[in-house]
């Protein structure tokens, strides 16, 4: 819109190769390939004392579409029998609309402390192990301690489109 209602000129660019596509306020363009494709249109001011001034945005399209994977812990599950320096062994699936690459799973141990998280170590697989370290200064009887094991997938995108992350978590609650 323009405040005091001079004329207009619209410019649209659906390719951003600087080439003007499109020239209705209010045109159509189908995008044939698949990727993020960024439409702009510039709007120059026709009439008035600001003639010629222009302004411009631009907006994001996606065409096609990359599923996130989804991310599951086979193992472990919440075990009734964990203590802290347990070997903790872990399996992960991860499915996803692309092949996935098990290289690209990420396992964390997370010592889980009150209301934060100390991240002690981290292996990539889709299976493995942690030993269950505590670190020095937290103490297994007096502190509220919980083993954390964060598991993520990132999915090498899709056509030019943007990589989706899945993950989850399990919680270990140390028994006695
Ligand atoms: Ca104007
Ligand atoms: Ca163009
Ligand atoms: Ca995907």
């Amino acid at each position: 819109m323009d405040p005091d209602g001079d004329r207009l000129r619209y410019e649209w660019d659906f390719d951003s190769d600087g080439r003007v596509d499109s020239r209705p306020a209010n045109p159509v363009h189908t995008y044939t390939e698949p990727g993020v494709h960024t439409a702009t249109l510039k709007v120059t001011d026709l009439g008035g004392r600001h003639r010629g001034k222009s302004a411009s945005a631009g907006i994001d399209i996606t065409v096609g579409a990359n599923e996130a994977p989804v991310v599951t812990f086979l193992r472990p599950t919440p075990d009734p029998d964990f203590a802290f320096g347990d070997t903790v062994e872990y399996e992960v699936e991860v499915t996803d609309d692309q092949p996935v690459d098990c290289a690209r799973v990420t396992v964390t141990y997370i010592l889980g402390h009150d209301d934060h998280g100390h991240p002690m170590s981290t292996a990539s697989g889709c299976a493995g192990s942690f030993v269950t370290t505590v670190p020095e200064g937290h103490d297994v009887e007096e502190d509220d301690l919980r083993a954390v094991f964060v598991a993520s997938y990132t999915d090498p995108g899709l056509n030019g489109l943007p990589p989706l992350t899945g993950s989850t978590e399990v919680v270990l609650l140390p028994t006695g």
